[in-house]
């Protein structure tokens, strides 16, 4: 089995990005899955290109992107990707869309194939904060985790893909009082357990889990 696991470079105001940084330190192999590691632009539609090639390149059985959630204290694997580009900042090339659909002819949001459930519980077993996400916002993280969605339904059938956020390095957080983050070596066992649910629980649905909420 293969993973494609993507990792965005820095955006905004930032000189690192938590995303790449632990995507690099992931192992080779997790339960005898291997793992393709790739860092990816935080551009719209480059970064869908980039990952493409990746995917025609590789053949990959999962495609797991990595971003960094900046404000958020868990490792949050994301349930839905919605056919927005709204950024509240421009990317990497400068480019900032407002309210434009991703693919016209796309549908309007596609839910994830990776067992989130049983992501978020064995992210906890490894003794670390995870919490199901309802929201991968509007920006490249919801835009690249859309367009593989869109890839699957029209090139790549039996793929199956999804996104995870994680929060700041505590780097990241001495000149942003009260934010939450968390150690890049916690964050590197977190994505490895959840990749492990992911590889343990391949031809199986999700687990049945309350990890619902009411906001
Ligand atoms: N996080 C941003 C884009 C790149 C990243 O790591 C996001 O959540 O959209």
């Amino acid at each position: 089995m293969k993973v494609l696991v993507t990792g965005f470079d820095p955006f905004g105001s930032d000189k690192i990005n938590p995303a790449i940084e632990a995507v690099k330190k992931l192992p080779d192999t997790i339960k005898g899955a291997k793992i393709i590691k790739l860092e990816i632009p935080t551009v719209f539609n480059k970064s869908a290109q980039v990952v493409h090639q990746a995917i025609v390149k590789e053949q990959p059985d999962y495609v797991l992107n990595v971003g960094q959630a900046g404000g958020r204290s868990a490792l949050t694997p994301e349930r839905v990707a919605i056919n927005i580009n709204d950024g509240r900042i421009p990317d990497n090339d400068g480019y900032q869309p407002l309210d434009e659909p991703i693919q016209p002819d796309g549908d309007t949001a596609y839910f994830t194939q990776l067992p989130i459930k049983a992501m978020a519980k064995a992210i906890r077993a490894a003794g670390l904060p995870a919490i199901v996400s309802n929201t991968a916002g509007t920006y490249v993280c919801n835009h690249i985790f859309y367009q593989v969605q869109y890839m699957r339904t029209k090139e790549f059938p039996k793929l199956k893909a999804g996104f995870i956020h994680i929060p700041f390095l505590p780097e990241q957080v001495i000149t942003r009082p009260n934010q939450p983050s968390m150690a890049l070596a916690d964050i590197v066992k977190g994505l490895t357990a959840a990749i492990g649910a992911i590889v343990e629980r391949d031809g199986q649905s999700d687990i049945k889990a309350v990890e619902g909420q009411n906001h």
